[in-house]
């Protein structure tokens, strides 16, 4: 075989112009390969081999090369002017002229397949580095460009979010497009019942199919996935066929709350309100004031306003009277939890809701609930 200390040997003694390196690698197996075409062994075999692992070799660092500097100093390793193509042509003129047919054209196509496997990877990362992508800057900062921003709905739901996740609440969700069974029956609301018209709902063309009119629906979904206790806030987006206006839109969000627990009393939802109100609107002042009020899944039913946030005597966001409608609550009605699995003799609970456009108006001076989603620029831009 090729491969043996006293090649080595001969080829430091006979060829002192190569260095230590080369001899450990390739101008071994080369002069190797000369010295047995000259004593007439196999020598195009061995040559073919030598030939098969350089161009293995540089093949595998041209994929590895990921920059054209890179890409450039396995140039100059294999097809520079010292480079191992080279050393394998230069034993070119040791040989006889018969052998030179022979090896010259293997030689010579050996460098071919090379080079053009060099030009093509240095096309593809030339094509790389001028890329879009490759000269996207994500540290570049441009003043004077537009950016892009949370929507105001986000910002608000995550505030609200935030202040009930700090009181303990898990943050739930439920499907916008619900059956009559969630949207109404489980709440206390049976068939023909007058309030199911109140709600001006928005009927799909699949039976028993409909848009939400209310958040109150994540209510049954909550209790049937948790065992009580539990305190659940559920933000999303509801639906009424109404007609539009400044404050009444066909699509708008609403935030609900639903605790349930032992001996849970009207004390716990009226300091949960003042609480989560005070945090909302920045004001530990903020006072709330309670009226009845009539919702099928609470009783008793209460709606509860806030002390205006921006007046001590009167203003246009209070329209003068100092106080400002917010909540719709109640206790649980002991139908609604029995319905949904849990004994209203162990078990009590507190719901509320309320409009976010509704809340986010009055924090913001916001005008008219349709600029929500007009996708309105300038309008967006305020929150940004
Ligand atoms: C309800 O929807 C009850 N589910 C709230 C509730 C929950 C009461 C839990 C008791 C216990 P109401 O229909 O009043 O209640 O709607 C609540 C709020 O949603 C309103 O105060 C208002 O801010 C908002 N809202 C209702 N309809 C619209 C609409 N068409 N456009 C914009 N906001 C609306």
């Amino acid at each position: 075989m090729l491969y043996g200390t006293s090649a080595q040997a001969v080829c430091q003694q006979k060829t002192p112009h190569f260095h230590t390196y080369e001899i450990a690698n390739h101008g071994t197996l080369w002069y190797s390969a000369v010295k047995q075409y000259e004593q007439g062994i196999n020598t195009m075999k061995n040559l073919e081999t030598e030939i098969k692992t350089i161009e293995a070799e540089c093949l595998s660092e041209l994929k590895k090369a990921r920059s054209l500097e890179s890409l450039e100093s396995v140039r100059v390793s294999y097809l520079g002017r010292n480079g191992k193509v080279a050393d394998l042509m230069s034993t070119l003129k040791k040989l006889s002229l018969e052998q030179k047919r022979t090896f010259g054209p293997v030689l010579n196509q050996f460098k071919q397949r090379l080079t053009l496997a060099y030009e093509s990877r240095k096309d593809a990362l030339e094509k790389k580095s001028t890329s879009p992508d490759a000269l996207f800057d994500v540290t570049a900062y441009k003043p004077n460009q537009m950016h892009g921003s949370l929507h105001i709905y986000t910002q608000i739901i995550e505030q609200l979010s935030s202040i009930f996740i700090s009181m303990g609440y898990t943050i739930a969700d439920g499907p916008e497009m619900e059956t009559e069974y969630y949207n109404f029956t489980t709440l206390n609301i049976p068939e023909d019942h007058p309030a199911r018209d109140s709600h001006d709902t928005f009927w799909l063309s699949q039976p028993d199919r409909l848009l939400r009119t209310h958040t109150s629906s994540v209510q049954a979904h909550s209790m049937e996935e948790n065992p009580a206790p539990l305190a659940i806030f559920a933000p999303g987006r509801c639906y009424r066929n109404e007609a539009t206006d400044a404050t009444h839109d066909f699509m708008f969000t609403q935030g609900e709350g639903l605790f349930i627990d032992k001996n849970v009393s009207m004390a716990q939802l009226l300091a949960t309100a003042q609480t989560f109100l005070q945090q909302f609107f920045g004001s530990e002042k903020l006072k709330i004031r309670v009226r009845p009020g009539y919702f099928p899944f609470v009783e008793p039913g209460v709606e509860i306003d806030g002390s205006c946030p921006f007046c001590t005597d009167g203003c246009s966001v209070c329209k003068h009277t100092q106080w400002i409608e917010l909540l719709g609550a109640g206790l649980v009605h002991p139908n609604v939890l029995r319905v949904n699995g849990i004994d209203p003799d162990q078990y009590s609970g507190f719901a509320f809701g309320f409009g976010i456009e509704r809340l986010a108006m009055i924090k913001y001076g916001i005008t008219d609930i349709r600029l929500f989603h007009s996708a309105n620029i300038p309008f967006l831009k305020q929150f940004a």
